[in-house]
């Protein structure tokens, strides 16, 4: 048939250096995600042997993995940056990204999301849905991206099968179709039974260097141990019942073909309504294993072929408003010592070849691609074009930034957008760029010094590249004592980046002590006015400008400032002098009045500009911004602090100087859940409490706890402690 004909050519291609050829239905853009530690690189590694990539079995913990391939990573035994590989399953390619489980890498999972057309969940069977699962959870279901749950860590003594669907149940909301249920627990975990094809898979581990690669296939009806047997038909019943509630053909088919035994459908008919169920994200399937103990990876590969999509059974516009024409979303950059700048994209339309010239959308430019590669990890193969659907590392893209739409010229971005607009008429929104990535505010910043004023440039440079990077490190100038500063998302990863510094660029820099980034609000309605007067050389200015601040509804306004005009006053004035107006007020915003920090929760009506001809712009913005210090001083400022949550696992003795510990941190505790021999306290605290929490968890701890923190929103600080903190900030200047 014309499909194996396919398949065997792509094999046959794929042995010939610089032609890399892969039909669209059997391609698989996946991506790992997860809490921290869940097992996602182990994972990965596993793919990567089973499939032939490598030939042994790297290990997270001594640092040998293909995907952990930064120092830091090595040294520390946890994914920082997403690593893409390339390889084949049976008939099929996968591209798969493995993506950091540290909060403070989060932007990295937003980013291969963006680019992925499915996921894999990993979770540690005996923990359930961890506090950052819940997150990358979230972010996936906003990308739409359909999910494979994969229950790791089965083999550790605490693993617990049922209570981990259930946490998948109750904190996700989703709705798990069990695929697989275990053989055994714990240390006698040996394998699965798979519901679908009815079968037993057992890995017989006859060594302790076994590497998994044999497993025992057989048939349900041979299985000796009628427990399970049965335990396996009723799962299995269920699982046909509740895939024919999701899917209106599959139930037909029930009832009509097989009416008199459910059981009997054919595996094949029960398969595709589970991909059918997957793809409209009715619901998840879920596998289990142990990576570590190499079992339950061939099958889960196996699932990421039949139940995950294919890049053209995603939906979307651009693919056929771009026809063939090139079209790809570049979403991540990496600096390489040899060839520079090395730009991750995601081809969604057309072919793309080494050698040509391209069209950013984005930064309006054209660059020249000098070079055309496929990631395999750390190594990278170079070829000579690349079709929709795969993901491709590109060479000589000088300008082009994560978020980022490439086509092949700017006359195809016309024609693109043409025939979007003819779709529009039909009612459709319509942009020719692919929608970006969201970059998080950062919450912690903090002064970095060169160690002499000779290396300063060299120190720019480095954060230039590392900048392009990573959009969540952002690096300003202090306008007052003219340091630089570095906003990011956390202390890690504060951290990482000055060790990146150190070792990547040769520059040994100076930290200043890390600080929190507060907003500012106001606390009542104000309403001021203010005039400005001055005589520039001939031309004299006057204005006087008249507003009202108030404050907003957090919850309705998500914290965003607003701008309006009153009638009378927007009837007498010109669109520049709106303009003007507005960059005033944004230059309020952007700096508060009590410490400096960004507004938020604040709208601002503008009740009257007045003023003589000849005032320039410059002038009216200048008054605006004063008009607004006065008013925002009058209505009161509020500092908002970020608060966190926290979630804490302790072995049970510990608990009581845990919570002593939190009481003093000014933390809330929400609630405390048992765990086994552990307790699990969820609470919130201020993020300027946390600083150093590690350290010292350890040794309240002696080692015993675990700890995740998340940002859960901005909230007033108290009177008492606001007070201080001005104090204490206006001190330090
Ligand atoms: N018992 C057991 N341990 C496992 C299993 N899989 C992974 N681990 C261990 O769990 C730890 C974390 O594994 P990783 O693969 O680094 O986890 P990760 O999800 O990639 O972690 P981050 O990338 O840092 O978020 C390591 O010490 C692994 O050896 C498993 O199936 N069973
Ligand atoms: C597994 O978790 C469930 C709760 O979901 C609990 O009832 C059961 O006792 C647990 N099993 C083991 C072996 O700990
Ligand atoms: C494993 O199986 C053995 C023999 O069947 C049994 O004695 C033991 O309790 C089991 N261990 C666990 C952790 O279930
Ligand atoms: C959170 C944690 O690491 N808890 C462990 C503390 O030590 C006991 C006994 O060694 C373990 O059972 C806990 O899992
Ligand atoms: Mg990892």
């Amino acid at each position: 048939c014309s499909f194996r004909a396919s398949c065997q050519m792509k094999r046959y291609y794929s042995f010939l250096p610089g032609v890399f050829l892969c039909l669209f239905k059997l391609i698989r853009n996946i991506g790992i995600m997860a809490h921290i530690d869940a097992g996602k690189t182990t994972t990965t590694e596993r793919m990567l042997y089973y499939s032939g990539f490598t030939r042994s079995l790297g290990d997270v913990d001594d640092g040998d993995t293909v995907t952990d391939f930064m120092v830091q990573e090595r040294e520390r035994g946890i994914t920082i940056q997403s690593a893409t590989v390339t390889f084949d399953w049976k008939t099929h390619r996968i591209n798969l990204i493995d993506t950091p489980g540290h909060v403070d890498f989060t932007l990295e999972v937003e980013r291969a999301l963006r680019v992925l057309d499915g996921a894999v969940a990993v979770f540690d069977a005996s923990a359930g849905v961890e506090a950052q699962t819940l997150t990358v959870w979230r972010q996936a279901e906003k990308h739409h991206v359909p999910c494979i749950c994969f229950l790791n860590k089965m083999d550790k003594p605490s693993a617990n099968f049922s209570f981990s669907i259930e946490s998948i149940r109750q904190k996700l909301k989703a709705n798990p179709l069990l695929l697989q249920i275990p053989v055994g627990v714990g240390r006698n975990f040996t394998g699965v039974i798979d519901l679908v094809s009815n079968q037993q898979m057992i890995w017989k581990a006859a060594s302790r260097e076994d590497d998994g690669r044999g497993f025992e296939t057989k048939p349900l009806s041979q299985v000796e141990n009628p427990g399970l047997v049965q335990e396996a038909e009723e799962a299995r019943a269920a699982l046909i019942e509740q895939v024919a509630d999701l899917d209106d053909e599959f139930a037909e088919l029930l009832l009509t073909d097989f009416s008199d035994d459910f059981d009997a459908i054919p595996s094949v008919k029960l398969q595709e309504a589970v991909r059918r169920v997957t793809l409209a994200q009715k619901a998840v399937p879920v596998l289990c294993g142990s990576s570590l103990k190499n079992k339950g990876v061939q099958p889960l590969l196996d699932a990421i072929t039949a139940y995950l999509p294919a890049p053209d059974e995603r939906h979307n516009d651009l693919v056929r408003w771009y026809k063939d024409d090139l079209c790809a979303l570049a979403f991540k950059v990496v600096h390489d010592k040899q060839r520079g700048p090395l730009v991750f994209l995601r081809i969604y339309s057309g072919t793309m070849k080494p050698q040509t010239a391209v069209h950013n959308i984005n930064r309006n430019t054209v660059e020249r691609l000098s070079r055309l590669l496929v990631p395999f990890a750390d190594q990278h193969v170079e070829i000579s074009s690349l079709t929709a659907g795969n993901i491709a590392l590109a060479v000589g893209l000088k300008q082009t930034v994560t978020g980022d739409t490439i086509v092949s010229s700017k006359a195809s971005a016309a024609a693109a957008a043409r025939r979007a607009n003819q779709d529009q008429e039909l009612g459709t929104k319509a942009s020719v760029i692919l929608s970006g990535v969201e970059v998080p505010e950062p919450v912690f910043f903090c002064s970095i010094e060169p160690p002499t004023m000779a290396k300063q440039a060299d120190l720019e440079h480095a954060l230039n590249c590392l900048q392009r990077e990573d959009p969540s490190l952002k690096v300003r100038v202090d306008p007052d004592s003219g340091q630089t500063i570095l906003c990011g998302m956390g202390e890690l990863h504060i951290e990482i980046l000055h060790d990146r510094i150190r070792r990547e660029y040769g520059i040994e820099t100076h930290l200043g002590p890390l600080q929190v980034a507060y907003r500012e609000t106001v606390l009542n309605q104000a309403s001021a006015t203010e005039t400005l007067e001055r005589t520039l050389g001939e031309r004299r200015h006057v204005v006087t400008v008249t507003l009202e601040v108030s404050p907003v509804d957090e919850v309705s306004s998500g914290g965003a400032c607003g701008l309006t005009f009153d009638e009378e006053a927007e009837r007498q004035m010109s669109a520049e002098m709106k303009g003007a107006v507005d960059n005033g007020v944004q230059s309020s915003y952007f700096q508060g009045p009590l410490l400096g920090y960004p507004v938020q929760g604040v709208s601002t009506a503008i009740q009257s500009v007045s003023l003589e001809p000849g005032t320039s712009l410059a002038m009216v913005s200048a008054c605006v911004s004063r008009c607004m210090l006065k008013a925002m001083r009058q209505a009161g400022g509020q500092i908002l602090e970020p608060v966190m949550s926290l979630e804490v696992t302790v072995w049970e003795a510990h608990l009581s100087s845990v919570l002593g510990d939190l009481a003093q941190r000014r933390g809330a505790v929400r609630d405390i859940q048992s765990r086994h021999d552990n307790k699990l306290v969820l609470a919130t605290v201020p993020l300027a409490e946390m600083m150093g929490y590690s350290t010292v968890l350890r040794t309240l701890s002696s080692g015993n706890a675990t700890f995740s923190l998340q940002l859960d929103s901005y909230e007033a600080m108290n009177p008492q402690h606001q007070r201080s903190l001005v104090q204490r900030l206006a001190g330090l200047a």
